[in-house]
Order: C-alpha cells, then structure tokens, then sequence
C-alpha cells in the first residue's frame, strides 16, 4: 500500500467548486483507495499558452493499493465519464483535469505517464496547495521538500485561497 500518493485537481468549465467536490467523491470511490487528505481550493491565474478562464486547483493525498498505470487509467476515466471531458487542445479550458504529481518515492518515465508530474516545481498552483498538506514531502528527483521548491519560485500567477 502506497500512502503518499497526490493528485492535482483543476477545472477552469462548469462550476469549478462542484467540480472539484465531485472529483473527491469519485476518487474516493475508487477501488483500494482512501483519501487521507484534502487541500483548500483555490482560484488560480491560467498557465501557459491558452487564453481561457482561471482554474479552482486542489490537491488530494491518498492511501491505495492500485500501481500507477491503473490509477492513471481510473483518473482518466472519472475525467471522460464523470465530467464529459473531450480530449482536444493539450493545454485548454476543461471541467477537470486529474494528474498524478508523487507516488510515494517512486520515479517513472513511460510515454504516457511521468511521475513526478514533470511540470509541478514550476507551478504555484501545484506547490501552493500541496505545501498546505505537504510542505515536508521530499520530491524523489530533486532531493527538496515542497516548502523548499514553493520558496524558490519566482513571484508569478496569482493563486488565491478560497
Ligand atoms: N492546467 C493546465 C494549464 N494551465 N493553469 C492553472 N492555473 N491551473 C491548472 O490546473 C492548469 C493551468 C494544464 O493541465
Ligand atoms: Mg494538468
Ligand atoms: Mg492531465
């Protein structure tokens, strides 16, 4: 049983705070699965390339018993069959995108799955959640907690608690 599994939750469609609330639930259902902890959600600016609205993000800790691939697969899932999700623009608008960011220490580099997410030491709508939840997990690459990688990131988008 792996007990220090994230997730990042985002929604920019729909009503984001239900959206959120519903990703909790499902995930909560998944089979071999607890959820141990939950994060505050907070309104964030939108990253990257796309003009679109701002997100809800939170972070979600869980317990399971399910590796990697298949929770990837279960994440996918409750993204196309719960939330509709249409599979188009890489980086736009959508009601709820669930990635993995750490399984325990493990590291993987498949093609379709990375972990840790190789993205999250940039972004403040990762390390500003999991810090509240987190701030001492130790990332397995980079060898720094997430107060550590949080305290080294240039002032950027705004991340508001709501
Ligand atoms: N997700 C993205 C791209 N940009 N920006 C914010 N604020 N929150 C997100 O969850 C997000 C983003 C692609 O996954
Ligand atoms: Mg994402
Ligand atoms: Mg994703």
């Amino acid at each position: 049983m792996e007990k220090n599994v994230f997730i990042a939750a985002g929604s920019n469609q729909g009503d984001r705070e239900l959206n959120l609330l519903r990703a909790v639930a499902e995930i909560g259902k998944l089979p071999g699965t607890r959820l141990t902890s939950l994060s505050s959600f907070y309104e964030t600016e939108p990253v990257g390339p796309v003009v679109q609205g701002d997100f809800f993000n939170a972070v979600f800790r869980l317990e399971t018993e399910i590796s990697p691939a298949q929770l990837l697969a279960e994440l996918q899932k409750i993204e196309t069959d719960v939330f509709r999700r249409q599979r188009t623009e890489q980086w736009g608008p959508r009601p709820m995108d669930l990635d993995i960011l750490f399984y325990g220490c493990l590291t993987m580099n498949e093609p379709d799955l990375v972990i840790p997410h190789p993205r999250l030491h940039e972004r403040r709508f990762v390390l500003v959640p999991l810090s509240e939840i987190a701030p001492d997990f130790v990332h397995p690459l980079f060898g720094k907690t997430v107060s550590e990688l949080l305290a080294a990131l240039p002032d950027g988008e705004r991340v508001m608690r709501i």
